[in-house]
């Protein structure tokens, strides 16, 4: 009886499997396939429009990138936090800074369940050591190198840039460095490391569940938050002479215990810094997590005047234009905003920038210092990449540098130069509006052609839908892979 089971079983084993195929057929909803074409054709659509230029790679463009720099521990947080029995907290709170394990627990919980970026100072010494002490031995750790400017410049070094980066780094650290990238800054011995707790979408922490996968960052370093390759990096840079100037990495001062007057010093070398390399030089300023309100009034003070182009995420801009609007500033904004309220807020960032550039160079054209104006703003979300560039300016190819930053937002947190279609997913809705004010005209999202790009006032729009990753292998850094990417077609 068995045999014979078994004989009818490879007799009819083809017929079985055509059953199977057409089951499948049938199950796969017609709404499913259409999804996955669509899908598939925003993907060629936006390799062919970032394809449409390249960098030149025979004349490589010099790009200098500060400050600082850090070897990442990457961790899954909620592990992270049951290893060292810290229990769930029933009290979500925002602190600016983290001293205890109470603290930590409470700030991970405000930012864990709405899924936001997040990045705080530990003024704990005791603690972080036992943190980055748990996270050596957790299964599934790593190490990667980190912060703003390293990560940056080693995304335009891939691209074909050179790089000159600013930071005191350990002889290891230098040792992993792209060849294309030369240092400028002391060696140190002991790296400063940051804890990046990360977390799927879905995650749970007791009665917490995460709405998006993203990553909450602990640091206490030594290091970055003076600058300290500050003068190295201005002496090199002469010589260097750079196509673009970067900074970022500044939030490493944000509720840093600084003895009094002493940021106010560092930021006003920056602003010479930044004031005296030649006009010609486009200088971008890539924003951060800050929480401290006097050290945001210090970079509307010393550092944006000096920026032509901004970049920044969704948490990021409405805390600045807040600040700029003379309000507090924004801890926790929605992580997930429409396009018409992005592009709203980046239009005011844009003209209440360039507002103030004007008013200054009125007031202060017999002493030095020039304000410039603000020419590039780019925001990265989640689901779309934004660009406001002004028309005429020194920036170049916004639609395909759009599509690169959106293209990069998926390989950077699938951990994959290959986009995989089957582990992504386009979130951005079918057509989006412009503005929120009523009655603003609304742009159909158009697989062929996902980019679209529109003149308003004096300035371009480009917004790019992106193929959100469903498998993530890692969030953090992607704000620099996203905006290095940008900017290297733009140069
Ligand atoms: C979790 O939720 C339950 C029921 O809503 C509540 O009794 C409990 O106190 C909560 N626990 C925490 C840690 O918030
Ligand atoms: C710092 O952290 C340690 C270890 O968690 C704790 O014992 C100590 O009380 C903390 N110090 C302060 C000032 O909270
Ligand atoms: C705004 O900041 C001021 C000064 O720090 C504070 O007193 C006030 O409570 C804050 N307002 C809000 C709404 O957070
Ligand atoms: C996907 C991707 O390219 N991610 C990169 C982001 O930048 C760091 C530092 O340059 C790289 O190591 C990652 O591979």
């Amino acid at each position: 009886m068995e045999a014979g089971g078994r004989v009818s079983w490879m007799k009819y084993g083809p017929v079985v499997s055509l059953f199977v195929v057409l089951l499948a057929f049938w199950f796969r909803s017609p709404q499913n396939a259409v999804l996955d074409d669509r899908l598939d054709t925003v993907l060629s659509s936006l390799l062919r429009a970032e394809g449409k230029v390249g960098v030149n790679n025979v004349a490589r463009p010099k790009v200098a990138v500060g400050f600082g720099g850090c070897v990442d521990l990457i961790v899954d947080g909620v592990s992270l936090l049951n290893k060292i029995g810290l229990p769930p907290t029933d009290q979500p709170l925002h602190h600016d800074y983290i001293e205890n394990e109470v603290q930590l627990a409470q700030s991970f919980a405000y930012f864990f369940a709405p899924g936001a970026a997040a990045e705080r100072f530990m003024l704990n010494d005791t603690l972080f050591s036992e943190l980055v002490e748990a996270s050596r031995d957790l299964p599934g750790n790593r190490w990667a190198v980190g912060g703003n400017a390293p990560v940056m410049a080693g995304r335009m070094a891939t691209e074909g840039c050179d790089l000159l980066l600013g930071g005191s780094f350990s002889p290891d650290f230098i040792d992993v460095l792209s060849q294309h990238i030369t240092v400028a800054g002391n060696i140190v011995e002991e790296p400063d490391i940051h804890l990046i707790l990360e977390y799927p979408s879905g995650a749970s922490w007791g009665n917490y569940t995460s709405r998006r996968a993203n990553r909450y960052i602990v640091h206490s370093d030594d290091h970055n938050p003076y600058l300290d390759s500050m003068a190295e990096f201005a002496k090199k840079l002469k010589d260097f002479d750079p196509d673009l100037l970067v900074v970022g990495g500044l939030q490493m001062m944000d509720n840093f215990p600084f003895q009094s007057g002493e940021r106010d010093a560092l930021l006003s070398r920056l602003a010479d810094l930044l004031s005296s390399s030649s006009p010609q030089i486009g200088v971008h300023f890539e924003m951060a997590s800050f929480v401290e309100e006097s050290i945001m009034e210090d970079l509307l003070h010393y550092v944006i005047p000096y920026a032509d182009s901004l970049g920044m995420n969704e948490q990021e801009l409405p805390n600045l234009l807040s600040l700029l609007k003379g309000s507090n500033i924004t801890v926790l904004s929605d992580p997930n905003p429409r396009v018409a309220t992005v592009l709203d807020q980046m239009r005011e960032v844009y003209r209440i920038i360039n507002q103030r550039s004007k008013d200054a160079s009125a007031e202060s054209d017999t002493n030095g210092a020039k304000a410039k104006p603000l020419t590039r703003l780019h925001v990265h979300t989640l689901a779309f990449q934004a660009m406001i560039v002004t028309r005429g300016s020194q920036w170049k190819n916004t639609m395909s540098a759009t599509a690169k930053a959106s293209l990069t937002a998926n390989r950077h947190v699938c951990g994959s130069n290959d986009i995989d279609p089957s582990k992504a997913r386009l979130i951005m809705d079918d057509s989006f509006s412009v503005s929120r004010q009523e009655g603003s005209q609304r742009i159909p999202l158009q697989e062929t052609r996902p980019v679209s790009c529109w003149d308003e006032e004096d300035y371009e729009i480009c917004v790019a839908p992106v193929l959100v990753c469903t498998e993530v292998y890692q969030t953090a850094g992607g704000g620099d892979n996203i905006s290095a990417a940008g900017l290297v077609l733009q140069i």
